[in-house]
């Protein structure tokens, strides 16, 4: 049966307690069963923490290219209830350590500013961390506003330490 429905999205994960690449690994495995079907994995890479904690582990970083019937909000939600169970403690402390977080980047073309999310990503082309990983699934991608990511990465300054650290995530059903 071809699924083609829905709307492709990309997701941004990160992770700077525990083991961390099982915490990555933990979110893509259990994606689908909330209504998000993975489509392929980045690489993960190690990388500096940016925000407004500087002092605290370097996290480990991946995208992820989705599919999904879900509404913006919807997915929000979703992501969310996944946070939760996979260990996440609510963050003392806003850009602080955690075990898991699953950002939603961009969905398909839309655009919203809701007060609970923002698409796409308020950051999405200000931070490597995501650019990076981003390029690598997919060098054409653009903001919905027609913005090239790999024009937005060559725009930035070099000095947010992004580094290669390993092998895509397994992705169900062979991605
Ligand atoms: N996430 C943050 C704050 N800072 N820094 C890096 N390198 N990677 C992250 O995923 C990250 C961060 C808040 O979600
Ligand atoms: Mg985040
Ligand atoms: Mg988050």
């Amino acid at each position: 049966m071809a699924r083609t429905a829905g709307h492709i999205g990309l997701l941004g994960l990160g992770s700077n307690v525990g083991e961390r690449r099982a915490n990555l690994q933990a979110a893509a495995d259990a994606l689908p069963g909330a209504g998000v079907e993975v489509l392929a994995s980045s690489s993960t890479y190690d990388t500096d923490p940016v925000g407004e904690v500087l002092d605290q582990p370097s996290f480990l970083n991946a995208c992820l290219l989705v599919r999904t019937t879900l509404t913006p909000l919807g997915l929000l939600d979703a992501v969310k209830r996944l946070e939760r169970e996979l260990g996440r403690a609510e963050p003392s402390l806003r850009h602080g350590p955690r075990t898991i977080d699953i950002d939603i980047l961009l969905l398909g073309g839309l655009e919203l500013n809701d007060g609970r999310m923002s698409l796409p990503h308020a950051q999405l082309l200000s931070r490597r961390f995501v650019l990076i990983p981003a390029l690598e699934l997919d060098f054409e991608l653009r903001a919905p506003d027609g913005r090239r990511l790999a024009d937005a990465l060559a725009s930035l300054p070099t000095g947010e330490g992004v580094r290669w650290a390993g092998p895509p995530l397994d992705v169900q059903g062979g991605g």
